[in-house]
């Protein structure tokens, strides 16, 4: 008896912790997961009809506004200034190579024209109008690739039942199907992966809130890669990737860090990494948030997730007329000269042979690592030997000659201090 129940716990381990069982990403995935990992640097995008009441995307639950009230919104949603022309060539101009934007978030408002609901922009606002198919067609004339953020929680449908952790003050009567809502879910990323073009990948989120239920990933994963093998499913539910995922992503955190209490379960696994991160405190539009981070503070945490091996995602939540704040467009744009002058070191890299150091990290390509020195102590550096004999090191701005000495205890750097850069001070080493 006891054996029969280990047996069937197994199992039940096996397939949650197996989403798409046997997963063996195709050819243009792998492809796919490259360039993810060449293009570094993506815009992420929380926009809603929570928007309206500049207090974040998490309105509806912080407030405790029911369905009912929070269903008055929609109304006051007609972004007339939206304009994703402007959208995408702000991302263009910061560096970014991709666009993250919420397709549905927790209060489950499709911004797009679903067929399967009348809880969308198209029939509920005065704009009527489809605002993922227009930033769609802009992404794709640009050049710029589009993942979808998808909320796995819905604090408005009705078979989202039983309820998780949140949206428990939502007014929904008791009662539901949770497969009914599982078959909602899938129905609306068909709509996602039939109707917008190549999609770069699905970011999902929400999964947290109900973490032991069954979600039936297998059937929402390969039903993904069936209509777009090349899209990337993410899941941000704060653990070891399932199989089935193409890549993982980090909250506030680069990989394997644990500032922020969300990961404490997550592991690093072997899939492309991201992490993501808000310009102030807020992912939806907050009036009141002005904690915006400095451009400097922004290209050093570009960095160091690069060092991590990892690509950075960074957030902008629209205001409701769809105009984004000034303090971000001129932070991305700072953001986007640094890239422009020094792109080189990071695009197209992979984290350095040298681990993350209090001093800064290490991005290689090719012959070429790239020391980025982001807290210089002295102005001796020592790197760790990585085994390659050293050609030459240069400071990159300049391409300046750098003295060194390599033996058995590394790579000995003396640094001129007229030539540190207090964001990042960029060498060179030619092995
Ligand atoms: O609840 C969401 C939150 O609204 C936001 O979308 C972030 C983005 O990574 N993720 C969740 C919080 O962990």
């Amino acid at each position: 008896m006891k054996h029969k129940i280990f047996i069937s716990f197994l199992l039940v381990i096996s397939v949650i912790g197996n989403a798409q069982i046997n997963y063996t990403p195709s050819p243009e995935n792998l492809k796919a997961r490259e360039w993810f990992q060449d293009a570094k640097f993506g815009l992420f995008i929380h926009w809603g009809v929570y928007s309206i009441l500049g207090d974040g995307e998490w309105v509806m639950n912080n407030q405790r506004i029911d369905k009912q009230t929070y269903q008055k919104l929609p109304a006051f949603f007609n972004p007339v200034d939206y304009n994703p022309a402007e959208w995408v060539a702000m991302a263009k101009a910061a560096g970014m190579k991709y666009i993250t934007i919420t397709s549905k978030h927790h209060d489950g408002f499709a911004m797009f024209d679903s067929r399967l609901t009348d809880w969308d922009i198209v029939d509920r606002t005065p704009y009527k109008k489809d605002v993922l198919k227009m930033l769609a067609d802009e992404c794709k004339k640009e050049g710029i690739k589009l993942f979808f953020y998808h909320s796995h929680l819905d604090w408005f449908q009705e078979n989202y039942y039983p309820r998780g952790n949140t949206g428990q003050t939502a007014g929904r009567p008791a009662g539901g199907d949770w497969y009914k809502y599982l078959d909602f879910m899938d129905g609306q990323l068909r709509e996602l992966l039939t109707n917008y073009g190549e999609i770069g990948g699905i970011w999902f989120d929400g999964h947290w809130d109900k973490k032991d239920s069954d979600w039936r990933l297998d059937k929402t994963y390969s039903l993904i890669h069936s209509l777009q093998p090349a899209c990337l499913i993410g899941n941000n539910h704060h653990l070891a990737p399932f199989s089935g995922e193409d890549f993982q992503m980090f909250e506030k955190d680069l990989p394997g860090q644990q500032t922020t209490g969300f990961n404490p379960e997550q592991r690093v696994g072997q899939l492309p990494l991201e992490t993501c991160e808000t310009m102030n405190n807020s992912w939806g539009f907050n009036l009141q948030d002005k904690n915006y981070k400095s451009p400097a503070n922004l290209i050093r945490y570009l960095v160091k997730a690069a060092g991590y091996n990892s690509n950075f995602l960074l957030n902008v939540g629209p205001m409701p007329n769809g105009k984004i704040q000034p303090e971000f467009i001129s932070t991305l744009k700072e953001v986007g000269s640094w890239l422009e002058k020094n792109g080189e070191t990071v695009y197209g890299t992979r984290g350095g042979p040298v681990a993350p150091k209090t001093w800064g990290v290490t991005t290689q390509k090719g012959n070429k690592v790239y020391v980025h020195v982001l807290e210089l102590e002295d102005m001796n550096l020592l790197i760790p030997d990585f085994g390659k004999k050293v050609k030459s090191i240069t400071l990159f701005f300049t391409g300046a000659k750098l003295k060194f000495k390599q033996d058995a205890f590394g790579i000995a750097i003396s640094i001129p201090t007229e030539i540190t850069d207090k964001t990042d001070t960029i060498l060179v080493i030619e092995t």
